[in-house]
C-alpha cells in the first residue's frame, strides 16, 4: 500500500490529496455521510465538535479541500491535516502528530461501503478527527501523544499507546454540563456508535483514569464494551513523560484487563448490561 513499508521516514508517506481528481460520486458519497452524522451528532457530541467543523468551512455539500482547510487550523492551533495513503507505522505517525501533522487518509469509500471500512478513508479522518484540532487544549494534547509515542517505542509499550489513543481520541466521552456527550472520532464517525455510545443501557461508562485505560485490550470488530468519560469536554489527560515511565513500569507489574471489565476501584458512571455483546455472541 505505502511505497516503503520499512521507512520511518514521514516524508516518504505524505502525498498530494488530488482534490480535483474527486468524482461527482465521491462527492456524493461524502454528502451522504455528512448529512446523516451532522444530524445524529447534534445534542450527542461537544460543542466544540460542531464549531469546528463551521469554523473549517467543512461542509455537508463534498470533500473538503485540505489547502483550504490549513489555512484555518494553521492560523488556530498551528496544525495541519497531510494526506497520506491509508495506515502509516506507528513511529511515522508518532512523529507526525509530535510535528503538528494530522495525516488523513485522502480516498473515500465507496458507496456500496458506505457503512463499514477497514482503513480510516477521508470521511472518517477529516469529519472525525479534524474538528476538534481547532480547540488548543486538544491540539496540545495531541501533539503530546505523538511525543509520549515516540518515548513508548523506545520502552516496549506502544499497546499501551494505542490503548489510549484508542478510548480518548477515537472513543472517548466527556462529562459536560448538558450531559454526556462524544468526544471520539471513531464514534462521532458511525452513525450506529453516535446512539450507541450515549444511550445504549449496554456498555459499561467509567471515568477516565490513565493507567487503567493502559490496562484494557479493545475491541476493534464492534461498539465497545466500554467507554471512558473526561471529566470535562476540555479535560484531555496531560501526558508528561517523566510521569509516564514510572507509570508504565508499575503496569508491568499488573494484569491486562478485558475490554468489558469492571474493577473494585473504578468510578462507574454507567454499569451496562452487556446485552449487546451478549446477543451477538449467542446469534
Ligand atoms: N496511521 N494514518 C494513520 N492513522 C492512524 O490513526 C494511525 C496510523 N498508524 C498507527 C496508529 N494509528 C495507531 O496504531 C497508533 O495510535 C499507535
Ligand atoms: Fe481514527
Amino acid at each position: 500500500m505505502n511505497p516503503n513499508a520499512t521507512s520511518d521516514d514521514p516524508r516518504d508517506f505524505l502525498q498530494d490529496q488530488g482534490f480535483s481528481s474527486y468524482t461527482a460520486e465521491d462527492h456524493a458519497t461524502w454528502a451522504r455521510l455528512a448529512t446523516r452524522q451532522r444530524a445524529l451528532l447534534e445534542g450527542r457530541v461537544v460543542d466544540g465538535f460542531l464549531e469546528g467543523l463551521d469554523r473549517l468551512g467543512i461542509s455537508d455539500d463534498g470533500i473538503p479541500d485540505f489547502r483550504v482547510m490549513n489555512e484555518r487550523l494553521k492560523a488556530t492551533t498551528g496544525w495541519e491535516v497531510v494526506a497520506v495513503p491509508g495506515l502509516v507505522p506507528d513511529v511515522v505517525f508518532f512523529k507526525l502528530l509530535a510535528d503538528r501533522k494530522f495525516p488523513a487518509g485522502w480516498w473515500i469509500r465507496k458507496p456500496e461501503q458506505i457503512d463499514y471500512i477497514e482503513e480510516p478513508d477521508v470521511f472518517h479522518d477529516v469529519f472525525g478527527h479534524v474538528p476538534l484540532i481547532m480547540q488548543q487544549v486538544y491540539a496540545d494534547y495531541l501533539e503530546e501523544y505523538g511525543k509520549a509515542g515516540l518515548e513508548a517505542a523506545r520502552h516496549g509499550t506502544l499497546h499501551r499507546l494505542a490503548r489510549l489513543y484508542w478510548y480518548t481520541v477515537e472513543f472517548g466521552l466527556a462529562q459536560t454540563p448538558q450531559g454526556l456527550r462524544i468526544v471520539g472520532a471513531g464514534i462521532a464517525s458511525s452513525p450506529g456508535e453516535t446512539v450507541f455510545a450515549v444511550e445504549s443501557a449496554s456498555p459499561n461508562r467509567i471515568a477516565f483514569d490513565l493507567g487503567r485505560v493502559m490496562r484494557t485490550r479493545y475491541r476493534i470488530d464492534d461498539y465497545q464494551e466500554t467507554y471512558f468519560v473526561l471529566d470535562g469536554p476540555d479535560a484531555w489527560p496531560r501526558l508528561d513523560i517523566a510521569q509516564l515511565t514510572p507509570l508504565w513500569r508499575a503496569l508491568d507489574r499488573e494484569s491486562d484487563l478485558d475490554p468489558g471489565d469492571v474493577l473494585p476501584d473504578d468510578r462507574v458512571l454507567t454499569r451496562g448490561s452487556g446485552a449487546y455483546h451478549r446477543e451477538k455472541a449467542h446469534a
